[in-house]
């Protein structure tokens, strides 16, 4: 069979954007993201975008910006020059076979396929992608400046402004205890006009969870993420049977492979996945895991790593796809940026992201802002 749209070239670059202002989690403290941004080429002149994007270099997680850039020009861009485009799972399979792991690397690279493909075809990528089943999505927005005056004051704007009404509150940083009294301050500033979700990025251990988790639910908090490490599947299984009548539990380091996800699911240790295509390695390999929630009861929230628009609008048509068990959505990484990459970004309209239709992922990228940003340019090195 000859290939219809054979893959001819593949690049990836590491941008610097400063975010708007400090955003402090409990393993550090950001003021810009480098994202990598990957530019598909296939034969009939298709250009697709992807991206890939960490949090503090690599202390989410272990992949690092410039790890992805490696990753992807040595060896993931090698497996598929000359490959069919068309074939999404045999492209994931050479990138198997090239590379170990590297999920964020190799998740940059499939959503420049799809989006290639899919503009090939004049096609919205979520065609592509099982159908889209929701228009928009509730978008919550996160409180992490560290301060309870700054937080308060970005949550009053962004209710009044109609475009947020789930905040999420970093926590982890500091003692338990101050993270008791800041969650309380802002729960009574908000008086019940919006849902407050924590995450608490694997600090606590699991007794240290057990005995502040119940003072945070009589605070007004109704959903947890990740409160304790990523392997301690334990802590979280006794969390989910404690708690679960009066607040859910989210995973999300702990969830990453659908084996992460068959793992939890028969332990019964959480209500709810957080999705995040770079983490689960793509857009298909994130329906998979969602398969794994569905099949298992369990409900779904559409994560970010803190993506420009490009990254968010290839997340959103894939959240699109999905079931109606969800929490809604964080997709505001371009919003806590100075800058986009975009001509236009996706809309928020009554506190819902509209999520958005094709060609591809339906954003249209700016050559200049992408230049202006690259750390070709900028000179900055690592965080
Ligand atoms: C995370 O762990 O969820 C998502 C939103 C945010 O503020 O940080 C990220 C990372
Ligand atoms: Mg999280």
């Amino acid at each position: 069979m000859t290939s219809r749209f054979p893959i001819e070239r593949i690049e990836a670059r590491i941008l610097d954007i400063p975010t708007i202002r400090p955003h402090k989690l409990s393993f550090g403290s950001i003021s810009r993201q480098s994202p990598v941004i990957v530019q598909l080429w296939l034969a009939n002149g298709a250009c697709g975008f992807g991206e890939a994007a960490t949090i503090g270099g690599p202390s989410w997680n272990e992949e690092s910006p410039e790890g992805i850039q490696h990753a992807i020009n040595a060896y993931l861009a090698p497996a598929l020059l000359g490959q069919d485009g068309a074939c999404f799972e045999t492209a994931l399979t050479r990138m198997d076979l090239a590379c170990k792991g590297n999920a964020f690397a190799k998740s940059a690279v499939e959503m420049a396929l799809i989006d290639a493909v899919a503009r090939s075809l004049s096609l919205p990528a979520w065609q592509l992608l099982g159908g889209k089943r929701h228009q928009s999505l509730p978008l919550a927005w996160t409180l992490a400046s560290g301060d309870v005056a700054r937080d308060l004051e970005e949550a009053q704007l962004r209710l009044e402004q109609k475009r947020h009404r789930i905040f999420k509150m970093k926590i982890g940083a500091r003692s338990p205890e101050q993270d008791v009294a800041h969650v309380s301050q802002i729960a009574r500033g908000l008086d019940g006009r919006a849902t407050l979700t924590v995450d608490v990025n694997q600090a606590w251990d699991g007794n240290t969870a057990r005995r502040y988790l119940p003072q945070l639910i009589d605070a007004g908090v109704t959903l947890i993420e990740q409160p304790v490490a990523k392997w301690n599947v334990e802590a979280l299984k006794t969390l989910t049977a404690t708690l679960g009548d009066r607040a859910s539990i989210m995973a999300d380091e702990t969830v990453c492979t659908p084996q992460d996800a068959m793992l939890l699911a028969r332990a019964q240790a959480c209500h709810v996945f957080s999705l995040k295509v770079a983490k689960h390695g793509g857009l298909l390999r994130t329906r998979q895991v969602a398969a794994v929630a569905d099949a298992a009861d369990i409900g779904w929230y559409g994560g970010t790593m803190l993506e420009t628009s490009i990254g968010s609008a290839a997340s959103a048509h894939l959240f699109s796809t999905l079931g109606t068990q969800h929490h809604g959505c964080e997709l505001f990484g371009p919003q806590l940026l100075v800058d986009d990459l975009v001509t236009e970004r996706m809309a928020i309209r009554d506190f819902e992201l509209q999520l958005p239709d094709g060609p591809g992922f339906g954003v249209e990228v700016d050559m200049a802002l992408l230049n202006r940003f690259d750390r070709a340019r900028t000179g900055l090195t690592s965080v």
